[in-house]
């Protein structure tokens, strides 16, 4: 099924061990979506060691899994649960491994993508240390800078919006998203649009808080010349998008719906969407991840690139996934800081001018002193 493994070119490594970390981070302020409200994350990173060509090399990969299921099935501590006990173990089992071939070995044990994407980017990165190769040269990534898009919670008043949305425009933002629900939809998005004008790029996520009978109602949205509308209805329902589809003007997008390239074609093919959010852990790793840019590039669908409140290390790795050719649009890849007081590696992403610059030569050094303080737990799985 996948076209062509993209890390065959390169040496594989031989795995020593899988690091499961578990850290606890404040966010700067809540995060509140349709679907509830953060104040601070639970994140599971995974580290392999493994021998290359030229001696032990290091990996790190994120688990993009949130504290509880509630954007998507999985959650970070059934995420530590399925990797120990399911995935790690068939990793550690077989012989050399390249990044593309996590996913096979993986294969049998079904979904669990935000896992499986963790401990590929883990491999992968490992793989692209021993071999010299960095992540952006790796990826193809095509620009040195992407613009810096920033999702703004559900807040408790409109004023409160209004002043929030203010400071990420003061930050530079160059595209601001609203996340939005039933009764928190049409006055803040209008309020929002006469309060900072016509040429601010602006655009709503639901997180599936509405249903097959909402297309008049988010056709309302239209008037605010947004630039779509994210995933209004259930990951299940892409039916019910192209219903949608049809009564609203504003392009949609999936997010939550688009759980690999096959998923994406179903969709497009299907009238569900005309945009395509990218997040590497939904669709189960960054390989996945490039496989649906191509398909929706082929079909001239633009995509752009999704955020899950990563640490510096799947921030990074998305600012080099967001300078491939076809993200044609501003993704959630804003700064660090937006996020964490303090980020887990030594260059942290920055927004200048509007933009985040796409790290070269590896993506990200890990602050071992930091991150050993913010940890919580910590098993090691080895290679019988
Ligand atoms: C989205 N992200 O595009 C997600 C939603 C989201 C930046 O809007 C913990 C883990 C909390 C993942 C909150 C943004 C989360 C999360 C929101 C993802 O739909
Ligand atoms: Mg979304």
């Amino acid at each position: 099924m996948p076209p062509v493994d993209r890390t065959r070119h390169l040496a594989p490594v031989h795995l020593r061990s899988i690091e499961l970390r578990r850290i606890a981070l404040p966010l700067v302020s809540p995060f509140r979506t349709s679907f509830g409200t953060e104040t601070a994350r639970d994140i599971l990173l995974v580290r392999v060691e493994a021998d290359g060509p030229t001696g032990l090399v290091e990996g790190w990969g994120e688990c993009t899994a949130g504290n509880d299921p509630l954007y998507s099935s999985e959650y970070v501590a059934g995420c530590q649960h399925v990797i120990e006990h399911h995935l790690a173990p068939r990793l550690l089992a077989g012989g050399p491994i390249a990044g593309g071939d996590v996913s096979v070995v993986l294969e049998q044990v079904k979904d669990h993508r935000m896992s499986k994407g963790a401990l590929e980017a883990a491999v992968l990165n490992a793989q692209l240390a021993a071999n010299d190769v960095s992540l952006a040269e790796f990826f193809g990534s095509a620009r040195e800078r992407v613009p810096s898009g920033v999702s703004v919670g559900i807040m408790d008043s409109i004023d409160q919006l209004v002043k929030v949305v203010g400071g990420y425009l003061d930050d530079g933002y160059a595209r601001i998203k609203l996340k939005i629900e039933p009764g928190w939809d049409i006055e803040p998005v209008g309020t929002i649009r006469r309060a900072f004008g016509d040429h601010v790029p602006l655009q709503v996520d639901a997180n599936t808080a509405y249903t097959r009978d909402d297309g008049p109602h988010l056709a309302r949205l239209d008037e605010f010349d947004l630039l779509l509308i994210e995933q209004p209805l259930p990951e299940d329902d892409v039916t019910g998008h192209a219903i949608i589809a049809r009564q609203v003007g504003t392009p949609i997008c999936l997010d939550e719906s688009i759980v690999s390239a096959k998923a994406a074609i179903d969709a497009i093919e299907r009238g569900a969407c005309s945009i395509v959010n990218i997040k590497a852990g939904r669709v189960g790793g960054y390989l996945e991840a490039l496989d649906v840019h191509d398909v929706c590039a082929e079909r001239g669908v633009p995509v752009w690139c999704g955020g899950m409140l990563e640490t510096g290390i799947g921030r990074a790795m998305n600012v080099a996934l967001a300078a491939l050719p076809n993200f044609t649009l501003t993704g959630d890849v804003s700064a660090s800081e937006r996020f964490w007081a303090r980020d887990v590696v030594a260059d942290p992403i920055r927004i200048v001018d509007g933009e985040v610059a796409v790290p070269s030569g590896g993506g990200f050094v890990v602050d071992r002193a930091f991150l050993d303080s913010v940890t919580t737990g910590n098993t090691v799985l080895r290679s019988s």
